[in-house]
């Protein structure tokens, strides 16, 4: 399978969050029936991370947004099953116009900082 292909649910998983995120339906408080809401998803695109894909060495990535320095700027986290590695890419950009800097293994991809994949 190609990196593409790999790569295609984690570009989609997280533009949903970052672009297609919506409140969820509000019953109207005079009639009691759910209002509408919509949701879609943006047009895919291919994340970068320091002018590069972000890509893991061995697929089954699993992505996650969420500031995870605390710093009010939500991150990319990207868990792979390969060794159990977590990569961590800090947003330096802003929550509207996310931009990463270069991936970092949790824990420098130390055993502590990994989850045993078997
Ligand atoms: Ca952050």
């Amino acid at each position: 399978m190609s990196k593409a292909l790999l790569l295609t649910p984690l570009v989609v998983f997280v533009l949903s969050i970052l672009y297609a995120a919506q409140p969820p339906a509000k019953k109207s408080e005079d009639s009691g029936a759910p209002t509408q809401a919509t949701y879609g998803f943006a047009a895919p695109v291919r994340l970068e991370a320091a002018g590069k894909p972000i890509d893991t060495e061995i697929g089954h990535a699993a992505p996650l947004v969420v500031d995870f320095d605390g710093d009010g700027k939500n991150d990319l986290l990207v868990g792979q099953f390969g060794d159990g590695i977590l990569w961590v890419y800090k947003n330096v950009g802003t929550n509207a116009q996310p931009k990463y800097a270069a991936g970092v293994k949790f824990m420098e991809g130390k055993w502590d900082g990994r989850v045993p994949t078997g």
